[in-house]
């Protein structure tokens, strides 16, 4: 039966050449789904995998824009709507001058089958564009938001495909996005998330990706016997993923030591002081280096690949894809590390993630520990259909629910397919199935 899986990944290769990023996703879900399909031989002949790698739609569009002095920029949006099986497209949008057709689809994929163990009603979808916000004013964001719009508008909608934030898009950005889908269409929906707490945002969506990530942390350590008492931690990036993730960790007793933005990274043994990282990334926009002006004991490197050489119990990586690679994975080893969640979506390059598992590092996959930010996007997509607002500590409880689901759906599933306490194959086995089932229900679509 490996065969298929193959020949699929063959045909998945030639046909989207030059997007290593996509074949390095499709690769890591086929190889674990290698036993369904000798249990499963009707999957094969209804061609299911050659479906389910191929998106349903992928849109691309013009995106010009003029900066502050009145010149004419002219950037690329895509959006990927590649499953529909569970529900409307969701996922994010990533604003990011590396945004190309290939890292919009590596990341549609993945939010398939995270979608799925959400156990929400979520088919999967990605967007974005290569357009840096860095260093941008207010004024240059809205327009570019505007007329990024202006064509994604006619594709979106709150029963057909709900975009997000992702990278380089939070609150700002999706407020602007809001206001001119309303400005088009005359609908006030709920047809993106993580909106304002005003006009339909869900509490907890901002802080849900890292504390979801934290959340299922726990379960794995729990699973050590331990917790995050007494733990040193390593976070990586200071985005929206970092930032909630040290401020939950932290919360349940742990040290967070060190986080990073794309220059570098600063590394403060008393414990990184968040609020100024908040402050400077939240509200100011600055680098991280500007934390050491501050705290004269914390020290500031270039480069962001160092982080990993910090010794700690627990690394959770919540920058960018293929942040930690294989010689980074072998020094956290070796320092003692025991655990692993993946904030960011794919941080960990395939030969770390395989350090991880053999050397018996708990290591949670980004599709299982990330998944909290879009549950809480669907928990905002129910709010807006109930024309309600649930208060902070219910949204959490659901969120915190959902993650130990997670947890427990991909634990069983690695020990149903005889690959006990393997994560990476327990996810995706387990968000494969459910969206296995409906496609096989659904027919030939
Ligand atoms: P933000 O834009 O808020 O933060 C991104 C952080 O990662 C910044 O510190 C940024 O540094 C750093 N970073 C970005 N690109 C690179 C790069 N090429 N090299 C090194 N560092 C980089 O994004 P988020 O926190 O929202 O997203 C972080 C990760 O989490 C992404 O992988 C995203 O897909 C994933 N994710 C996000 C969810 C969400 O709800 N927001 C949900 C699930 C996953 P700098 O400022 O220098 O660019
Ligand atoms: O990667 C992700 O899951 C996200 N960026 C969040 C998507 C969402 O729809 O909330």
């Amino acid at each position: 039966m490996s065969r298929y899986v193959e020949s699929v990944l063959e045909v998945v290769k030639n046909r989207n050449a030059g997007e290593p990023e996509f074949h390095q996703a499709v690769q890591e879900v086929l190889d674990s789904l290698r036993p369904v399909f000798s249990r499963h031989p009707e999957f094969e002949a209804s061609g299911l995998l050659e479906r389910i790698v191929e998106p349903e739609r992928q849109i691309f569009f013009r995106v010009p824009w003029q900066d502050d002095h009145g010149k004419v920029h002219v950037n690329r949006g895509f959006r990927v709507e590649f499953n529909s099986a569970l529900g409307p497209y969701k996922g994010g949008i990533r604003f990011h001058p590396s945004v190309y057709i290939g890292i919009i689809k590596f990341l549609g994929f993945e939010q398939i089958f995270k979608n799925s163990l959400t156990g929400l009603m979520m088919g999967g979808g990605k967007g974005g564009s290569d357009f840096d916000p860095k260093g941008k004013s207010d004024s240059e964001i809205m327009r570019f938001c505007q007329s990024f719009m202006n064509e994604l508008y006619r594709h979106i909608g709150a029963d057909t495909d709900v975009p997000a934030g992702d990278i380089g898009v939070g609150g700002r950005e999706v407020g602007f996005m809001f206001g001119q889908y309303k400005k088009l269409t005359g609908l006030f929906t709920g047809v993106l998330t993580g909106k304002g707490l005003d006009y339909g945002g869900s509490l907890v969506r901002t802080e849900a990706t890292g504390y979801g990530t934290v959340y299922f942390c726990e379960e794995m350590l729990k699973k050590r016997g331990t917790s995050f008492e007494g733990k040193t931690v390593v976070v990586s990036g200071s985005g929206n993923v970092a930032i909630y993730a040290h401020e939950k960790a932290t919360q349940m007793g742990a040290k967070v030591v060190a986080m990073s933005d794309s220059n570098g990274y600063i590394y403060d043994k008393d414990g990184i002081d968040l609020n100024l990282v908040k402050q400077l990334k939240e509200v100011e926009r600055k680098r991280i280096k500007e934390y050491v002006k501050e705290h004269k004991n914390a020290a500031y490197s270039e480069g962001c690949n160092g982080i990993w050489s910090i010794k700690c119990d627990v690394a959770l990586p919540c920058a960018t894809q293929n942040e930690l690679d294989g010689a980074a994975a072998k020094t956290l080893i070796k320092n003692g590390c025991i655990a692993v969640a993946e904030g960011a979506n794919m941080p960990c390059t395939p030969d770390a993630a395989k350090a991880f598992v053999d050397n018996k590092v708990s290591f949670g996959p980004g599709k299982a520990a990330n998944a909290g930010g879009v549950a809480t996007s669907g928990l905002e997509m129910a709010q807006n259909s109930q024309r309600m607002k649930w208060t902070f500590e219910e949204t959490d409880l659901q969120l915190h629910r959902i993650m130990v689901n997670i947890y427990n759906s991909a634990k069983e599933a690695a020990d149903e397919y005889g690959t006990p306490g393997n994560l990476i194959n327990g996810a995706n086995i387990a968000g494969f199935m459910k969206v296995a089932r409906a496609m096989m229900a659904q027919g030939l679509v």
